[in-house]
């Protein structure tokens, strides 16, 4: 049966009783929006006549959405955060900001704190004995090509089983987690293990989710950046290691064709002494270049709840 009762003045006028209109209290643009919001919604259920047995099992993926702390991860799944991204992308054209390797989602798995650097850094805490070794290494230069000195550069990322320290109780505390301050000529360099990609895990409210909509929780193999230095843009950015089965099928919608990079496999044993290795490795190289900008608030990463930054991200703990 369908009834269509969305436009009629009883519901529109339940709806502003709802939002909280005819309250003194409260937030005017909390209001707003969530008298769109609900309006919204309660046209779709009125359009496609939703159940209340479909509404009740809405209600119970949110709740397990909530509990644990699953949205982080859905919200890149449902595109949200590269939504984002091309609003940001979109502002900084409207303000010249452009140019200057392109940023991609910071995704739900920083953590704040991590060890310091100048110039190199193991990342790895030599426990993941079926990785390759990885020698990360690149340049940040301005957008004239000149280098940039003492510049902030944070990296993160996934075991060879794709999970992340803190997150993955098994790793030792900030493995592969490094923030690394570029050199006089604006280098980094890091050794750390090429990470494998990452799947939503299995049964989990985001893969329930994800298979109701007939798609994959995969992200092929990365490594995430946050860049910063005075008198430069902040860029929140990650690579794509190349011919992943999901390079460009991620399902965080992170890939960017400028951010793919293929690593080279070298065996020279002279090259791997040079380094200190002992034997073939990987080079991945990724240079940076960042725009210019006066403004103090475009310098720093934008405020979001993140693990062992504030307190409110403490709860991430448990994930
Ligand atoms: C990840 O490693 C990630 O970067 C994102 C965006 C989502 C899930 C896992
Ligand atoms: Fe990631």
């Amino acid at each position: 049966m369908s009834v269509k009762i969305f436009d009629t003045p009883e519901v529109q006028d339940f709806l502003k009783t709802v939002a909280g209109f005819d309250q003194d209290g409260g937030s005017e643009r909390g209001k707003q929006i969530m008298h769109r919001l609900l309006s919204d919604l309660y046209r779709l259920v009125d359009d496609y006549d939703v159940t209340p047995e479909e509404f009740w099992s809405s209600v119970s993926v949110l709740n397990a959405l909530g509990e644990g702390t699953q949205f982080g991860l859905l919200a890149p799944g449902l595109g949200f955060d590269h939504y984002l991204d091309m609003r940001m992308d979109a502002e900084d054209k409207q303000r010249g900001l452009s140019g200057g390797t392109p940023r991609t989602i910071e995704g739900p798995l920083y953590v704040a704190g991590a060890p310091e650097a100048e110039g190199f850094a193991r990342m790895d805490d030599g426990t993941d004995s079926d990785a390759e070794v990885m020698w990360l290494t690149g340049q940040v230069r301005d957008v004239d090509g000149q280098p940039v000195a003492g510049a902030k550069v944070e990296i993160w990322h996934a075991d060879s089983k794709g999970g992340y320290s803190f997150f993955d109780p098994s790793q030792s505390e900030y493995n592969l987690r490094r923030t690394i301050i570029t050199d006089s000529e604006g280098r980094y360099t890091a050794r750390s293990i090429i990470p494998s990609g990452y799947g939503v895990p299995e049964g989990c409210a985001t893969d329930q989710v994800l298979k109701l909509l007939g798609r994959h929780g995969q992200r092929p193999a990365h490594i995430h950046y946050f860049i910063s230095a005075p008198g430069h843009k902040h860029l929140t950015t990650q690579i794509n290691l190349a011919d992943d089965p999901y390079t460009f099928d991620d399902f965080a919608f992170a890939t960017r064709e400028e951010l793919v990079i293929e690593g080279k496999r070298i065996e020279d044993p002279a090259e791997a002494d040079k380094r200190g290795l002992e034997g073939p490795f990987t080079e991945v190289v990724f240079d940076v270049e960042l725009a210019r900008t006066d403004a103090p608030e475009l310098q720093h990463r934008h405020k979001r709840p993140r693990a062992l930054e504030s307190e409110e991200a403490a709860s991430q703990a448990k994930v």
